[in-house]
């Protein structure tokens, strides 16, 4: 590729790719509303709300492929995952429509699922079970990511992400961790295969406890190597098993699927 861009990249992911990134493109686009850290090597550095439509399109011009981690990450207010995760994902979808449909790799999340049980194998074609605003609006975005493939031939990888951080720190993540390296991984098939389509993709490595089926994506040719398993021993040591009672213990969604609404308008 000749320019690809990566939101969302002062964020925990976004920094992870940033350096096992930079070898897919000429130059690589970091952006983030956030202050990033001063740019290396190929990299060029936009700050930006995707809130904000003409700056998203500006953003978007010239790029031949997007990683859209950006956006709440969390469960928060309405209004803010509104900004960032409902209209931003539609400026970005309306930018990549007005200058050339770049591929996209959309940062869904498992909460799209959350208010499923933990001893559950989930297809990824299941009814949506969201735990929380913020996985509700990930939903928002896989639908619209389906509605631009059908309507306009815009190929996305929506990518429902685990656990992905440095390492597991509860009983949960031994199921739902994704090593940034199998990440990467991901990302390098997405942009490899000559036909991607929009197809749903379980972000996990390769962990013994599996929730998920990725059967379907196999023509994409990527195969996680991590395994939190690697992790056991020292996370039993550190933290004591959850009751099998509590929440954590139940839903795939974990202490998620316990988040109050957020109200701007109430203390
Ligand atoms: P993060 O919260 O560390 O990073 C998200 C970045 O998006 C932040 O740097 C933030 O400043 C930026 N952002 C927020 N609102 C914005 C706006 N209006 N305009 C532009 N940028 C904005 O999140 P993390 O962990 O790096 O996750 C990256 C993506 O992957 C997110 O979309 C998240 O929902 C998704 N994801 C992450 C998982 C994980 O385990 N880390 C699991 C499932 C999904
Ligand atoms: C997510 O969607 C969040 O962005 C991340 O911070 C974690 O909470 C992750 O899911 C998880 O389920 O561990």
């Amino acid at each position: 590729m000749k320019r690809l861009l990566i939101t969302g990249a002062a964020g925990g992911v976004g920094r992870a790719m940033r350096t096992r990134l930079a070898h897919l493109a000429k130059t690589i686009r970091i952006s983030d509303v956030a202050p990033l850290s001063e740019a290396a090597g190929n990299e060029e550095c936009v700050q930006c709300d995707l809130g904000d439509a003409g700056a998203v399109d500006a953003l978007v011009a010239g790029c031949d492929g997007i990683v859209h981690l950006g956006g709440i990450s969390l469960e928060d207010t309405f209004e803010k995952i509104n900004n960032a995760n409902i209209v931003g994902l539609y400026n970005l979808y309306e930018a990549a429509r007005a200058h050339g449909m770049p591929r996209i790799l959309f940062a869904s999340s498992n909460h799209v699922v959350g208010y499923y049980r933990q001893d559950e194998y989930l297809a990824p074609d299941v009814r949506l079970r969201p735990d929380t605003l913020y996985s509700v609006s990930k939903c928002f975005g896989e639908a619209l990511a389906t509605m631009y493939h059908d309507k306009f031939g815009q190929e996305t990888a929506v990518v429902r992400i685990g656990s992905c951080f440095e390492k597991p720190t509860d009983h949960r993540m031994l199921a739902t961790w994704l090593s940034y390296d199998d990440f990467a991984g991901l990302v390098e098939r997405v942009f490899a295969v000559p036909r991607l389509g929009c197809p749903i993709i379980w972000g996990v490595s390769a962990n013994d406890a599996a929730w998920w089926d990725n059967s379907t994506v196999r023509y994409l040719g990527w195969t996680p190597k991590d395994n939190s398993a690697k992790f056991r021993a020292e996370l039993e040591q550190s933290l004591e098993l959850p009751d099998p009672g509590a929440p954590q213990a139940i839903w795939q969604g974990g202490l998620h699927t316990q988040e109050p609404i957020k109200r701007t308008d109430k203390s």
